[in-house]
């Protein structure tokens, strides 16, 4: 408990805290207290930094009273909490949001304005912090946004990296990653509370005893421990007055841990000992999708859950809560398997803390997670070595065995002695070393268990987790991904959010089945010109920022045509450079007229994990080709190639906005939702995609007029692997594939050397594990389609507008209300 300099009844400890008053006046007050007070500058002295961070003060100061009544009034009502356990946020800028959320946008640049500062200045230099790879921490921050929003009480916990995402360069086209501190300047959005910090320990070993009761218990003699520092961040909700938490644990050294040795008069050694200890929140893995089984990362997931779950019990459900009834006050939210350590953790508390029994204990862990699985690919599903996992938890380790005993004994009542069964369904896994799948363990544990599409769920019943299934009817359910429409309309599209807003007021924002209405409005010539006018001033918003950033331009009068998202073989960037080479190859040789095609600007974004060769190679690949294209006079006007490095949640919201064509490509079966689909859509872009993911959905939706689909379907790239996939076979019998490969084949985007490319070369003849060459023809088809389809600009306006109009169920409030309903039960509190 903290200690009250003024005792809790003293007058002045009672008053309410205030926010100030909401007048232009009131916030260069407030503004200016900060930037003298709080940073110790004159406002003539003061640099951009020093004006950013007082504006963010001054936002905080707006929030923090709503922030610390809902603290005190959620501690009274004591509602069931929704506790969103993520290793990962992608949160983007934060100064906008909250401004747009508090209503202070207008009185903000005012007040900017009459201290001669300009807003949009300040909102450039806020360095966002990258804490996720891509979907899966995008993903989290949408909710933690709409759980706000909807006012729903929820707490999202997750790691303080001290870098998060690394900086992606290109030098002669490869990437370089340079860290990321984005914490350099200053984190003025963060309140850290180092006098509420947790004991977090590791190693050493277990004992048996037998307690006061003759029952033998089990106890864990840690070998080491750190602190665990909570950082929180204010979650405001969308003009609702609501403000929730996002707590980040940072790693700090004990003082035991430096003392031990430093008695020993090894003060180096005390050093490097508190070093180690600060490690485990130093940086954020750079995996997407593909974990490595590495130490640290087993250190961090255990790190953060143990430090939330200890934060929930002792402190957001306080004293005198019966254990019995920790189901109707917490549901833990797994996000994926990062978490899923937090399973055994809350039975160690429960068993060695709490002197529960096993059967009690296990009663109430069942009913108090829920996972969601994010992928399908089975170098996706996390397992941890037995050796690694009871070296450092070895008590968890006791316990999770036992967990799988017991699991594996009402299997067999259930299905006999059925080894082979048996085998599949245990938690511990055999080859090609001992070893706990975490999927699996959740999979026990959750009392519900969600894909993120329709098609991921299914596959996820029928192919990943079938025994489960079957075993557990009714634990399996989908809940398809969202997306905030605050920040991904309504912040990244202003004009588009004002055209709507005039057609529909102002109601779509927070209920976005709303853009129904805009049904209407694509029969309306008067309103299809307006959105032209719209996605063309994006696209000049976006030539300005990217002039600025990489020195590219983008041609208002070219289709933009955008790839955005982590570079990995399934999601297949290679299809893209395929076609790209095929149009460059046909023009450049005199065999398509350049006039024949619509003049198209390409553009990825996209960051490669800096262990993974191949995806680097692609990368490689397409900065090679676009230097080709962009120098080559044959196709001047008509095929434009731009990479900028470093795509984030920030370039994003400028890409996103003025794109025409989403691309969607994946190989069927492979990506569980994405959700830049969803944002594309809802910003008027047109889908060219394969029926994988979340896609499915979005072509139902929009219908088949306004959607381009190509490619195998997932059962039919089932029936290919079953015949035997021979991708040079393709490679033979297609004209346009083959001169596609036989020029990057021949160095021509490699100055003359073969060698560069040729991995690349021979993985997709030889091996293609994501048949990018099977659905070739496909996608060059549907790409003359799109082609087709831009010609008649007042059509795909039309197309563009009803994307929007029947996307509105990609928003991630009605994500939430689908958890609500179907897993948390946890209403709103109003
Ligand atoms: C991603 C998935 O690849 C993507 O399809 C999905 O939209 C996103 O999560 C949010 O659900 N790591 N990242 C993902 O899965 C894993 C594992």
């Amino acid at each position: 408990p903290i200690v009250h300099a003024l005792g809790a009844t003293h007058p002045l400890a009672l008053a309410p805290v205030t926010a100030p008053p909401a007048s232009v006046d009131g916030f260069v007050r407030e503004f200016l207290h900060n930037l003298n007070f709080e940073l110790g500058v004159s406002l003539s002295a003061s640099s951009v930094n020093d004006r950013y961070l007082a504006l963010a003060q001054t936002v905080r100061d707006y929030l923090m009273a709503r922030w610390l009544d809902d603290q005190r009034r959620l501690s009274e009502i004591k509602p069931k909490t929704v506790c969103y356990l993520s290793a990962e946020y992608l949160l983007g800028r934060q100064l906008d949001n909250n401004l747009l959320a508090a209503r202070l946008t207008d009185v903000a640049t005012e007040a900017l304005a009459a201290c001669g500062v300009s807003l949009e200045e300040l909102r450039e230099i806020e360095v966002e912090p990258g804490l996720g790879n891509g979907g899966l921490g995008r993903l989290a921050a949408c909710f933690i946004d709409s759980l706000a929003t909807m006012s729903v009480p929820s707490i999202g916990y997750g790691i303080r990296y001290e870098y998060g995402i690394f900086r992606q360069t290109f030098v002669d086209g490869q990437q370089v990653e340079q860290p990321d501190s984005w914490l350099r300047l200053g984190s003025p959005w963060e309140f850290p509370h180092p006098e509420a910090a947790q004991t977090i320990s590791f190693g050493g070993h277990t004992e048996k005893y037998v307690d006061d009761d003759g029952v033998e218990r089990s106890r864990w003699i840690p070998g080491w421990n750190v602190l665990a520092v909570p950082y929180n961040y204010m979650v405001p909700g969308y003009h609702n007055g609501r403000v929730n938490t996002l707590r980040l644990w940072r790693a700090v050294a004990t003082s035991s841990f430096d003392l031990r040795v430093f008695n020993s008069g090894d003060y180096e050694e005390a050093v490097r000992a508190q070093t180690y200890a600060e490690n485990i929140s130093k940086v954020l893995y750079p995996e997407d999708s593909t974990p490595q089984g590495k130490e640290l990362r087993l250190q961090q997931q255990y790190f953060f859950v143990a430090a939330s779950i200890s934060d929930f019990l002792e402190n957001v459900l306080g004293d005198g809560v019966e254990l019995e009834k920790l189901p109707s006050r917490v549901i833990f939210q797994l996000n994926d398997t990062h978490p899923v350590i937090a399973v055994p953790e809350l039975m160690r508390v429960l068993l060695d803390e709490r002197r529960l029994d096993w059967d009690d204990a296990w009663a109430i862990t069942q009913q108090c997670f829920a996972y969601t699985c994010h992928t399908l690919l089975p170098e996706a599903l996390e397992v941890w070595s037995v050796d690694l996992l009871g070296r450092l938890l070895p008590r968890h380790l006791e316990i999770i065995y036992r967990i799988n005993e017991e699991f594996l004994e009402a299997v067999r009542e259930r299905f006999g002695d059925d080894e082979m069964r048996i085998r599949n369904m245990s938690i511990i896994g055999e080859h090609p070393y001992r070893s706990v799948r975490m999927a699996y363990l959740a999979t026990v544990a959750g009392a519900k268990v969600n894909g993120v599409a329709e098609l991921h769920s299914q596959l996820l019943r029928d192919k990943v987790l079938p025994d489960f299934d079957e075993f557990y009817p009714g634990k399996f359910t989908n809940v398809t991904n969202g997306v905030t429409p605050r920040r991904f309309i309504r912040l990244a599209n202003p004009d588009l959010a004002s055209l709507i807003t005039e057609a529909l007021g102002a109601g779509w924002t927070i209920d976005l089945e709303r853009l129904r209405g805009l049904e209407a409005y694509a029969e309306d010539p008067e309103f299809r010109a307006k959105f032209a006018a719209v996605k063309a001033s994006n696209k000049r918003r976006l030539s300005d920022v990217l002039h600025v950033r990489d020195g590219f331009d983008v041609s208002e009068d070219h289709m933009l045509d955008v790839m955005v998202k982590r570079l990995h073989e399934y999601k297949r960037q290679m299809l893209k450079v395929l076609h790209i080479v095929t149009e460059y190859e046909g023009i450049a040789s005199g065999r398509v007229a350049a006039s024949a095609v619509q003049p198209r600007t390409f553009v990825f974004g996209a960051k490669a994990a800096p262990g993974y060769i191949m995806a680097k190679r692609i990368i490689h690949l397409i900065n090679a080709v676009g230097k080709v294209v962009n120098e080559d006079p044959r196709v001047e006007g008509r095929l434009k190639v731009l990479f900028p490095p470093n795509y984030n949640v920030t370039l994003a919201e400028r890409l996103i906005p003025a794109a025409d064509l989403s691309e969607q490509i994946s190989l069927a079966g492979k990506e569980a939702s994405g959700t830049g689909n969803m944002k594309f859509a809802l910003n008027g872009a047109l889908t060219v995609g394969t029926d994988d993911g979340a896609n499915v959905e979005i072509r139902q939706l929009v219908g088949d007029d306004n959607f381009f689909l190509f490619g195998m379907t997932e059962p039919e790239v089932e029936a290919l692997w079953a015949k035997g996939y021979r991708p040079a076979d393709f490679y033979q019998q297609d004209d346009d594939l083959r001169r596609a490969i036989d020029l990057i084949a021949s160095g021509a985007f490699s100055d003359g050397d073969r060698s560069v490319f040729e991995p690349i070369v021979s993985n997709l003849l030889y091996d293609d594990r994501f048949m990018v060459l099977a659905d070739y023809s496909s996608y060059i088809a549907a790409q003359a389609q799109v082609d087709a389809a831009y010609a008649d600009q007042d059509a795909w306006t039309r197309s563009a507008i009803l994307n929007i109009a029947r996307c509105g169920f990609f928003s991630s409030d009605r994500s939430m209300r689908d958890y609500i309903d179907r897993i948390w039960h946890t209403p709103p509190v109003l």
